[in-house]
C-alpha cells in the first residue's frame, strides 16, 4: 500500500474544512445551529485569543446546558484543542452567570445593565479587570444567561467582531410560544413535515433525543412555551395518563426556559370527567376544573396554561349552554390563577349561520368584551381577520380592545402557502402585519406597538406561531421553512427586528458567511413570498385554496353549504368584476378599522392596490396604477410570480458550489416543485376568471397547457395535514 503523504493528507482535509466546499452530507437536523468552523482565518484566531477558556458560574442544569453549548459551538466554529473549562478561578477570558453567582470583583460593571434588563434578558460585556480582557454574559435568571450564550454564539456564527462588546436585550414579549396542532394518533392538523414529534406512546420513559433538541433550538432563538396539542382538543390529554407523559416533557423543557401549556377541550368535565354540562357557570364544573388544574400543578409547578378554542368550527364552547367567551375564559382563568398560570383565548370565531361577511365576526363579537377578562387571560387573535392567507390586511382587533391584551396568532406552518415543498420565508409576511398602523391611538399606533404592551401599557404580551415542526429528519420538511421557525422565535423576541437582518443571521448560521452565497440567498427569500402571493392570490384575492386540504388552487370550489367554506364567496367573481366589496357600499368591514385606516381602504383610489380585491368588487376593466386593465393586471401579476420562482430556481442552481450536497440537492428538487405548481396556480386561476372576464391573456403571460377542466379533476385524497 501506498504510504499516505501526511502533509498532503492535512492540507486536503484543512482545505475542505475551511473551503465551505461541504461534499459530505448534512441532513439539516441541526438546523441553524450548524457551528461550522470558521474559515476566515484571522478572524478565527482573534476569537481564539478572546475567549480562551470559559467560566461558568453557578451549578444549576441551566448553567450546564450553556456550557455545554458553548463548548460545542465554540469547538465547531474556532476547532477543536485550545478550549478549556475552569470553574475555580476566574483568570480571564469568557465568564457566564446570573448576577448572584457572580463575583463581587466584576459585579459592579453591571449595575445600570441590571435594571434594564426584566427577568429573561442579559448582558454581554467585555471588561478588564486586572489588565486581563473578560467577556462576561450575565442575566438576572440562569435562564437569561442560557439566552445571552446563544446571542454571542450567534456574533460568531455570523462573523461579527466581539474585541468590544456592550450588549444590553430583553424580550419585549412575555409568552412566546409555538402551538402545535399535534393530535395524539401523531397526525398533526396542518402539518406537513411528517408526524408529531410527541411519541404518547413511549412516553414518559422514553425520552427522544428530539425533545432536548427541539428545546435546545428554541432556547437558541428565545422561545419559551410550547402548546404541545391541537387547538381541535381532545379532553384525554387532560387525564392523568397523559399528564404523567406531559410532565416528562416539561421536565425536559424547564432548563431550557420553556413551559409547557395544554390545549383544554371545553366540554372535558363532560367527556372525562363524568359531569353532565360544561357549563362555565356551574359550581361542579368550576370546581372541576380547579382540581384540574391543581392536580396539573402538582406535577408541574410551572405549567403554562391552557390555550382554548371554543364555539369555532364545531369546538365546544360556553355558547353551547347560552354563556359567552367571557363566561368560559374567566372561568378557567380562575381555575389556573393560584398557580400562576394564564388562559389562551382564541378569537377564531365565525358563526355557523353566517352574517353577511366572515372577516368581521370575531371583531363584532369580542370587541363588545373589552375590559371583561380577568388579568391572566390572552385573547389569541390571528393575524388576518380570515385564516392565514398569503396576504391579508391585519386584524382590525388590534388596537381596538384597549383594555384587553392581544397575542398574536401566526401560522408557520404554510396551509395556505404551499404546504412545505414551497420555499416562502414567512418572516416578510410577519413583519408586514407587525408594521402595520392601525391608528388607534394616532399615527404610529403599529401592531406591535399593540402587541408588546406599550399602546395600552399592557404587561401580559405574547405571540403564538403554528409549527411547521415535524418527525422529518430536516423538522421543518425543507430545509428552507427552518428560517420560519427561526424568525418566528426573533420575531416574538423583538417585534421590530427587520426580516432582511433576520435573514441575513439564518443564512450564516445554517448555511455560509460568504458574501457570494449570503447575498442571492437573501435576496431570494425576501421575494419569496411576494412571488407566492402573485403565484396564488395577487391584488387581494384571498382563500381560493382547493377544498379541505387547501392543497393547490380551488377558486372554482362551490360545493360547501357553509357559504363561508367556499371560494366563491371569498372572491365573487361575476361578469362585471371580481373582489369582495367590504366598502361602505358592501360588507362595510372597513367600518371596524380606525376612521384613518377605514377611509384608506374604503375608497378604491387609496386601497392599497395589494388589498384591491379583498376590500372592492372590481370591473375588469378597472385601469390598475400601472395603466393595465384589472384583468392584464392580474394576468401579469400571476406570470411575475412564476417568473420569480423560475429566478429562485435559477439562483439557486448556480450556488451549488457553497452548500453541501444534500442541502443543495433537497432544495433544488423542492424549488422545482415550487416552480411546476405555480404554474399549475397560475394557469388554473387565469382560465377560471377568465370564464367571467371574456377576456384575452395579455402578451407577456404564457398560454395554459391544459384546459380548466383538467385542473378542475385533479384530486388528492391523500394530501398531508387534513383531517
Ligand atoms: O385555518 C383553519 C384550519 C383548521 C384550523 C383552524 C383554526 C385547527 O383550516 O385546520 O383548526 O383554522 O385555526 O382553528
Amino acid at each position: 500500500m501506498k504510504k499516505l503523504d501526511f502533509r498532503k493528507y492535512c492540507v486536503v482535509s484543512l482545505f475542505l474544512l475551511v473551503s465551505g466546499l461541504n461534499t459530505y452530507a448534512n441532513d439539516g437536523y441541526k438546523l441553524w445551529l450548524q457551528y461550522r468552523l470558521i474559515g476566515d482565518e484571522a478572524l478565527r484566531q482573534s476569537y481564539q485569543s478572546n475567549i480562551q477558556e470559559v467560566v461558568p458560574l453557578g451549578d444549576s442544569k441551566t448553567i450546564e446546558i450553556a456550557l455545554h453549548e458553548l463548548q460545542v459551538g465554540l469547538k465547531g466554529m474556532l476547532g477543536p484543542g485550545y478550549l478549556s473549562v475552569d470553574r475555580e478561578s476566574i483568570k480571564n477570558s469568557l465568564v457566564f452567570g446570573r448576577k448572584e453567582n457572580l463575583p463581587q470583583t466584576i459585579i459592579g460593571f453591571f449595575d445600570k445593565g441590571y435594571h434594564q434588563i426584566n427577568e429573561e434578558g442579559f448582558i454581554i460585556r467585555s471588561i478588564t479587570v486586572k489588565g486581563k480582557k473578560q467577556l462576561v454574559i450575565t442575566g438576572k435568571t440562569d435562564v437569561g444567561v442560557l439566552y445571552g450564550v446563544h446571542h454571542f454564539l450567534r456574533l460568531l456564527q455570523t462573523n461579527q467582531a466581539i474585541g468590544e462588546l456592550n450588549i444590553v436585550e430583553s424580550p419585549k414579549l412575555k409568552v412566546r410560544v409555538l402551538n402545535h396542532w399535534d393530535n395524539l394518533d401523531r397526525t398533526v392538523e396542518r402539518g406537513y413535515s411528517g408526524g408529531s414529534i410527541w411519541d404518547w406512546h413511549r412516553l414518559p420513559d422514553y425520552i427522544d433525543q428530539r425533545y432536548i433538541d427541539y428545546a435546545r433550538a428554541n432556547a437558541s432563538i428565545g422561545i419559551n412555551g410550547t402548546v404541545l396539542t391541537n387547538v381541535n382538543a381532545n379532553a384525554l390529554i387532560l387525564t392523568p395518563q397523559y399528564i404523567e407523559k406531559v410532565k416528562a416533557l416539561a421536565d425536559v423543557f424547564r432548563p431550557y426556559g420553556i413551559r409547557v401549556y395544554l390545549t383544554a377541550r371545553f366540554s372535558a368535565p363532560m367527556e372525562i370527567g363524568g359531569l353532565k354540562t360544561a357549563d362555565p357557570l356551574d359550581a361542579g364544573v368550576i370546581s372541576w376544573w380547579k382540581g384540574k388544574a391543581a392536580r396539573i400543578y402538582a406535577e408541574i409547578p410551572d405549567f403554562g396554561g391552557f390555550l382554548v378554542k371554543a364555539n369555532s368550527e364545531g369546538q365546544p364552547g360556553p355558547q353551547n349552554y347560552g354563556r359567552n367567551h367571557v363566561d368560559g375564559a374567566n372561568m378557567l382563568a380562575d381555575a389556573v390563577a393560584p398557580f400562576g398560570g394564564i388562559i389562551m383565548w382564541r378569537a377564531f370565531v365565525y358563526a355557523e349561520n353566517s352574517s353577511d361577511d366572515r372577516a368581521k365576526e370575531a371583531y363584532s363579537e369580542f370587541v363588545p368584551y373589552d375590559g371583561q377578562f380577568k388579568d391572566n387571560v390572552l385573547v389569541q387573535v390571528k393575524n388576518g381577520p380570515i385564516d392565514f392567507q398569503p396576504r391579508e390586511p391585519f386584524h382590525p382587533m388590534f388596537g381596538a380592545m384597549p383594555k384587553t391584551p392581544l397575542m398574536i396568532e401566526f401560522q408557520i406552518t404554510q396551509e395556505y402557502l404551499g404546504c412545505s415543498t414551497h420555499s416562502v420565508f414567512l418572516s416578510t409576511l410577519f413583519e408586514e402585519v407587525l408594521e402595520s398602523d392601525t391608528y388607534r391611538k394616532g399615527k404610529g399606533s403599529t401592531v406591535a406597538k399593540v402587541i408588546d404592551g406599550s399602546l395600552s401599557n399592557k404587561k401580559l404580551t405574547g405571540m403564538a406561531g403554528v409549527s411547521n415542526i415535524g418527525t422529518d429528519r430536516n423538522w421543518t420538511g425543507n430545509v428552507f421553512l427552518q428560517a420560519n421557525w427561526y424568525s418566528f422565535g426573533r420575531l416574538a423576541w423583538n417585534p421590530y427586528m427587520k426580516s432582511a437582518d433576520i435573514a441575513d443571521e439564518w443564512i450564516r448560521a445554517t448555511f455560509s458567511n460568504d458574501k457570494a452565497f449570503v447575498q442571492p440567498v437573501k435576496a431570494f427569500m425576501l421575494q419569496s413570498r411576494e412571488a407566492t402571493v402573485n403565484y396564488m392570490t395577487p391584488l387581494g384575492l384571498h382563500h381560493i385554496m382547493a377544498a379541505g386540504h387547501h392543497y393547490g388552487p380551488g377558486p372554482w370550489v362551490d360545493i360547501f353549504e357553509r357559504a363561508e367554506w367556499n371560494s366563491v364567496y371569498f372572491h365573487k367573481a361575476d361578469t362585471l368584476g371580481v373582489g369582495f366589496d367590504r366598502s361602505t357600499t358592501g360588507s362595510n368591514a372597513v367600518g371596524q378599522y380606525a376612521p384613518e385606516v377605514a377611509r384608506m381602504f374604503n375608497d378604491i383610489n387609496t386601497c392599497p392596490e395589494e388589498y384591491l380585491l379583498w376590500f372592492h368588487h372590481v370591473p375588469w376593466n378597472y385601469r390598475l396604477k400601472n395603466g393595465q386593465s384589472l384583468w392584464n393586471g392580474m394576468a401579469l401579476k400571476y406570470q411575475e410570480g412564476v417568473d420569480t420562482v423560475a429566478a429562485m430556481v435559477k439562483t439557486w442552481s448556480s450556488l451549488e458550489g457553497y452548500v453541501d450536497s444534500q442541502r443543495f440537492n433537497e432544495m433544488k428538487m423542492l424549488l422545482d416543485i415550487q416552480y411546476k405548481e405555480a404554474k399549475w396556480w397560475r394557469d388554473s386561476c387565469l382560465l377560471y376568471f377568465q370564464r367571467f372576464s371574456k377576456m384575452e391573456l395579455p402578451e407577456g403571460v404564457e398560454k395554459p397547457t391544459r384546459t380548466l377542466e383538467y385542473f378542475q379533476s385533479l384530486e388528492f385524497p391523500f394530501a398531508p395535514g387534513h383531517h
